[in-house]
């Protein structure tokens, strides 16, 4: 049995997507274990761009069950909404799942969330506004309102006009904000559900009998290890797991069900919001990073923050998520730069360090030590069908990250599509 989660291993849209996509072709499912529909993974097939946001990138796929587990959280009218999208665009959405336990966006949730932004000021977070921290801190405190709780609708609406009841008191009290409308919200959200609910069931039982076949299972993480609650640059970070750890407790399975941990990582490193970066670039190299990477928000379309490869952050994420293995990404847009640099190692108060530090305060005072790498043409990596036949610098390059990071890269992306993908083993 070989079970793999695909994760990033930055701070998100290092290529998930389309990892993902390349690799279901030999997985039994794919199965979702956090976040939400603040997710942005994208896939290219052909001339056609899929964005997805909750649906797991192996629906692309016709025969895989593709799981959305009980550590998602779920905007009903988010689901309907990409679904028609890829059901216009020819892709069935019968092998969707939804586990009986994920908890459900409400329109309060997106609208505290915006507030709660607001509120913040100069201090935002940069969130997605998808109302993914308001529904995870229900969660927590106990009031959520879950997909199993459809079963029962007269308990359904009850709890839901309870909520917004609730939710409006705040809104109106405490943010001096106008209520939202409770009856077209009970109405308009009890139509979403309806036409979602076939879907539902208990994903332990699916994975149970998964675990039992045999089956090969792929998570797919949404967001990345930086963005990690626990482990991220907090409190600039989403409200979930996006590390190996989200999946024991998001996906119906044991820890022990895990076999391998493929980082998707980037080649060089981006964020969108806010918080620290300590290898950002603030100049002509970040716009031009920015724009051959095309680095806009696949959900907002916010520009990205664009910087240098860090190491130290990889190699934090490297030990957390027990990788085994790495998925070098957008290899290409590094192209044509004559001096790429990678940082090794932080400087703080005069002293060198290789550690992540979890104070935002001390992280804001690290600078980079770099080393660096010489370029490559684009027009090489363009004629290259196979690892070995990339320009030379783009090997070493690769090989340096494999080096100072001790995870083998086994893959290698120099493009959107699946067919500019290398294998290496
Ligand atoms: P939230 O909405 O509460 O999860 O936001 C909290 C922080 O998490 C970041 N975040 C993301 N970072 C990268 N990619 C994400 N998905 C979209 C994409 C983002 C977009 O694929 O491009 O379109 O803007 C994602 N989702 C959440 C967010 O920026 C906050 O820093
Ligand atoms: P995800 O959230 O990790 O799935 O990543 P996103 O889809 O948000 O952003 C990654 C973007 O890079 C998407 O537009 C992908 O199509 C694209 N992409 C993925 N791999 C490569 C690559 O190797 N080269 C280039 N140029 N683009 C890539
Ligand atoms: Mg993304």
């Amino acid at each position: 049995m070989s079970n793999l989660v695909i994760l990033g291993a930055q701070w998100g849209d290092e290529g998930k997507g389309k990892i993902t996509d390349f690799l279901a072709k030999e997985a039994s499912m794919v199965v979702r274990y956090q976040g939400g529909d603040n997710a942005g993974h994208t896939v290219e097939l052909g001339d056609q761009k899929y964005k997805l946001h909750l649906v797991p990138s192996g629906i692309l796929y016709k025969d895989k069950p593709c799981v959305i587990g009980n550590g998602v959280v779920v905007n009903p009218k988010a689901l309907v909404k990409e679904m028609d999208y890829l059901n216009d665009l020819g892709v069935s959405t019968d092998n969707l799942v939804i586990s009986d336990r994920a908890h459900i966006i409400f329109p309060y949730h997106l609208e505290i969330d915006r507030l709660e932004e607001e509120a913040r000021g100069e201090n935002k977070i940069g969130t997605t506004v998808k109302g993914i921290g308001p529904c995870y801190r229900d969660k927590v405190e106990r009031s959520g309102i879950r997909m199993c709780d459809y079963l029962n609708k007269k308990d359904f609406e009850d709890k839901l006009r309870y909520n917004i009841k609730r939710k409006n008191d705040l809104i109106v009290k405490y943010y001096d904000a106008e209520a939202l409308d409770e009856d077209a919200i009970v109405e308009e959200y009890m139509g979403h559900m309806e036409r979602i609910s076939k879907y539902i069931t208990d994903i332990n039982v699916v994975m149970r009998q998964a675990v039992k076949d045999d089956a090969k299972i792929l998570f797919e993480g949404a967001q990345g290890t930086l963005l990690d609650i626990d482990y991220g640059t907090y409190p600039f970070v989403t409200s979930s797991h996006p590390t190996t750890c989200g999946i024991a407790v998001g996906a119906g399975i044991s820890p022990y069900s895990l076999d391998n941990a493929l980082g998707v990582v980037k080649a060089y490193t981006t964020r969108v919001g806010m918080g620290p970066f300590v290898t950002e670039l603030h100049d002509e190299m970040g716009d031009n990073i920015r724009e051959k990477g095309f680095e806009y928000g696949t959900t907002t379309g916010r520009p990205r923050r664009c910087g240098w490869l860090d190491m130290v952050m990889l190699n934090y994420s490297v030990q957390i998520n027990g990788l085994s293995s790495m998925a070098i990404t957008k290899l290409d847009t590094l192209s044509d730069i004559e001096k790429l640099k990678i940082c090794v190692a932080y400087k703080l108060d005069g002293e060198v360090i290789d550690y992540f530090p979890a104070s935002l305060e001390t992280l804001g005072r690290c600078e980079p030590i770099y080393i660096e790498m010489d370029g490559w043409k684009m027009e090489d990596v363009l004629k290259a069908k196979t690892y070995e036949e990339l320009p030379e610098n783009a090997r070493l390059y690769v090989e340096k990250m494999e080096e100072l990071s001790g995870v083998p890269a086994d893959i290698v992306s120099v493009g959107p599509k699946r067919s500019e993908t290398f294998i290496r083993k």
